[in-house]
């Protein structure tokens, strides 16, 4: 059951000019699309490590998405070249390469397509991509359509770049019978033992038409000659001459000469791809070709997207945010939740937060997701450094480095499975480990965890941070072994709390010498986070090797982190007079206006006892931008004490919006993983987007408002109702969906004492929901007493 069917919406960009690097996604399970504005493309397919068939001129490095990608004259792209024959006149769609100023434009993103409509020499333009729901191509179309009230005679060239596809062997040419430009390469190697391995890889990229060019070209150089991208000498003929590429650079050019009638309209299909055989392309044209093939395929993906609805609908006023939270927020979390950011190995801690976010969607791929991530568990309780999906799938990148923090994110994200399922099946699950063949149940993997993280303390009670804990680049802080991060202790209890709630809350029965074991943990960390970490407005964020506190109010840089604030309030480790210190701290020194920084200032030079973090630029990543991740973990701070008006205006500044789009330059289309921050050292550039749309803020996110501004969750066997409702809104409606039981709210403000639930007309003792009926929609009708601000 889902609360929204929303495919339909739409957001829409009126010029190329605006914001140059705003992008739209498209993904299935095996492929991503990220096309921007101008009609530069970052296409990667999953082979099953993410490989690419439309490359950059250069061989290209091969890492993870980058934030602030960089678009530059070649890089791959798909444009359209139109000539009008009779004048010579030659732009190209829909922006790229030649960056014609066009009579009308808009670039229209929705969920299932992005598509561009350009009308230009009195000639209409429609350009729409989109993919399947299972195979690795990218389906476009092309409309042209005469305006004029003249017979004219024009050219139209799909340019779609291949790029340097390998140093071994590359070459492409027409092939008539597939009706399409097919490249083939040899991916390159060395061992031996590659070749076999690489004998099944998609070594080919084709172009396949559904109608007969009038010539084509498959050679980068030559198809460019002297005129360059910008006006390519092969387009000045009256033909493109039929270049093959011979161990030379390829390219997918194809010339499609059209006589038109005033009114006239002529329509073409292209597919465009990397194949292993020809055979292949010949069967991805019989699949997709055609107009019946179409509608059905469209609606394939379409269904397939649709999986990806919420349990939640929200209605506050604000259109441009409901539009965001109803619609985008849910797909993003999807994307996530479904294909693991197409990752054959994604970091644990992204891996559980991003099945938090799926079970909101689809609880039971959350259910396999906690259960793949436990049994690669080593014996001795420790999580691994990141979770392998496929058979073939290594520990890359990042998952080389040791870092200390992957054992706590079960217990708190496995709250939310709980809540939104009821199903403590789970619990009692035998799984295996990495190491041995014995199986435990769930709950025992998860308590060996904790006493995992509870035993990787120091001295002083304290947790090592190895070479990194939520914070991917502080690597350098304790890689000597000594090092202890105030954020992990922090979590650490955090994780503990969340776990004895939950036994609590499901009567889990644990071993009470287990449990007061824990408390006792508990408190023993708070005493010790307390006594090294608070500086006296604020709690710093760890103590070096050498035993050098930082964070605190000592350092010139550094010298406050978001993190172990937001945390400090999670785990009750802050008491009331801490708590209102802490918040001010971070007003003071953290606000900017799209959010909160992760740290301030920005570091402007190395600290080789932190580490990579101050290594990157001012005010990017880790180093003081507005990471959201961060951020929303201080949001659900907030949130957790009562803070709405202030958490509210937060989750409002990270929701890119039309009044915050030409400073962050990015559409509202997904949460970016940061806003450029150092606010007030850089601040011309804060506020830009990374545009990169791979973030655990996602599931938080919707955590938020789930858990709190709807605040209708579940716990042991009974429904509550507590919603916390901003000042700024004077009513909340929607519909919320948990363990299949369909609500409709209105939350609203009165003069009254203490909140008041009708339900189904009837007015409840307190905020538990009894005598559901699981098969009516119910409805609440809720008061909440008018509140002072925050
Ligand atoms: O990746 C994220 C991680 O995927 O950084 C977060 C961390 O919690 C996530 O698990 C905070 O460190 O290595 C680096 O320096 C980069 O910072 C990446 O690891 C980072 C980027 O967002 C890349 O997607």
């Amino acid at each position: 059951q889902q609360a929204n069917d929303s495919h339909l919406s739409k957001v829409v960009l009126n010029s190329p000019l605006s914001m140059p690097n705003a992008c739209a996604f498209l993904w299935n399970p095996q492929m991503l699309l990220q096309a921007n504005c101008r009609g530069y493309v970052v296409a990667q397919h999953m082979q099953p490590e993410p490989a690419k068939y439309s490359y950059a001129p250069n061989i290209e490095a091969k890492t993870f998405i980058q934030p602030e990608h960089n678009y530059f004259a070649h890089h791959p792209g798909r444009f359209f070249y139109i000539k009008d024959e009779a004048t010579g006149e030659l732009f190209s769609a829909p922006h790229e390469p030649m960056r014609v100023k066009v009579d009308s434009y808009q670039f229209i993103a929705s969920s299932n397509e992005i598509k561009w409509q350009i009308s230009h020499l009195q000639l209409n333009i429609t350009i729409i991509v989109t993919l399947t729901a299972e195979d690795v191509v990218e389906r476009w179309s092309l409309t042209v359509e005469n305006l004029s009230k003249e017979f004219r005679i024009i050219s139209v060239y799909p340019y779609f770049s291949i790029g340097y596809m390998s140093w071994m062997n590359q070459s492409a040419s027409f092939n008539s019978e597939l009706n399409a430009i097919v490249a083939d390469s040899v991916t390159p190697y060395q061992k031996v033992e590659q070749y076999f391995e690489n004998k099944n890889l998609k070594d080919k990229t084709f172009l396949a038409s559904n109608k007969k060019p009038d010539s084509w070209h498959c050679n980068q150089q030559f198809f460019e000659g002297e005129g360059g991208l910008h006006n390519p000498d092969a387009i000045q003929d009256k033909t493109l001459g039929n270049i093959e590429a011979i161990y030379q650079q390829p390219t997918a050019v194809m010339q499609f000469r059209e006589k038109l009638v005033s009114g006239r309209k002529v329509e073409y299909e292209f597919l465009f791809g990397p194949a292993s055989t020809e055979l292949a392309i010949q069967q991805m044209r019989e699949k997709y070709f055609g107009g019946r093939n179409l509608d059905f395929h469209a609606k394939q993906y379409i269904k397939y997207l649709n999986q990806g609805n919420g349990c939640l609908h929200l209605e506050t006023g604000d259109v441009e945010f409901d539009e965001f939270v109803n619609h985008w927020l849910p797909r993003q979390m999807f994307y996530h939740g479904d294909v693991n950011r197409l990752s054959t190995d994604p970091q644990t801690r992204n891996y559980i937060q991003d099945a938090m976010g799926m079970c909101f969607i689809q609880p039971n791929k959350a259910r396999l997701a906690f259960i793949t991530a436990l049994s690669q568990q080593h014996s001795n309780g420790a999580m691994p450094d990141g979770i392998l999906l496929h058979e073939k799938a290594e520990l890359k990148y990042i998952n080389q480095v040791p870092h200390a923090d992957h054992g706590v994110w079960l217990p708190i994200c496995l709250s939310v499975y709980l809540s939104e399922t009821g199903d403590k099946s789970l619990l009692h699950e035998q799984i295996p480990f990495n190491d041995i063949t014995q199986t435990r149940s769930f709950i025992e993997h998860i308590e060996l965890a904790l006493d995992y993280l509870l035993n990787a303390t120091d001295h002083r009670g304290l947790s090592f941070i190895e070479q990194g804990d939520w914070c991917d680049p502080m690597n350098m802080v304790g890689y000597k072994g000594k090092g202890v991060s105030s954020w992990l202790s922090l979590a650490t209890i955090y994780a503990v709390r969340s776990w004895c709630e939950i036994c609590e809350q499901y009567n889990l029965n644990i071993d009470i010498d287990k449990y007061r074991e824990y408390l006792f943990a508990e408190k023993a960390m708070i005493a010790a986070v307390n006594k090294h970490f608070w500086d006296g407005h604020w709690y710093a964020r760890g103590i070096t090797d050498n035993n050098v506190v930082f964070g605190g109010h000592n350092d010139s840089e550094g010298r406050i982190y978001l993190n172990p604030q937001s945390w400090a309030i999670l785990s009750n480790c802050a008491d009331d007079e801490q708590t209102e210190k802490l918040i001010s701290s971070v007003k003071e020194q953290l606000s900017t206006p799209f959010g909160m920084m992760m740290l301030a200032p920005s570091y402007t030079a190395m600290r080789e006892d932190i580490g990579r973090l101050t290594q990157k630029h001012p005010g990017v990543s880790e180093n003081g931008s507005v990471y959201n991740h961060a951020a929303i973990f201080y949001i659900y701070s907030l949130l957790k004490i009562n803070k709405i008006d202030q958490a509210f205006d937060l989750l409002k500044l990270m929701v890119p919006s039309s009044e915050t789009a030409l400073k962050t330059g990015q559409l509202p289309l997904f949460i970016p993983n940061y806003y450029r921050g150092a606010y007030h050292q850089f601040p011309e550039q804060a506020g830009r987007s990374s545009h990169l749309f791979n973030t655990g803020t996602i599931a938080w996110f919707y955590r938020c408002l789930v858990e709190h501004l709807c605040g209708i969750t579940a716990k042991g066997d009974k429904i509550y109702v507590s919603p916390q409702l901003p000042k700024k809104l004077s009513s909340i409606k929607g519909t919320r969906i948990i363990r299949g039981i369909s609500f409709e709210f209105y939350i609203t403000a009165a003069d009254i004492d203490a909140i008041e639930v009708i339900h189904n007309g009837n007015r409840i003792n307190g905020t538990i929901l009894s005598n559901i009926e699981n098969d009516k929609t119910n409805k609440l009708y809720i008061k909440l007493p008018r509140k002072e601000d925050d």
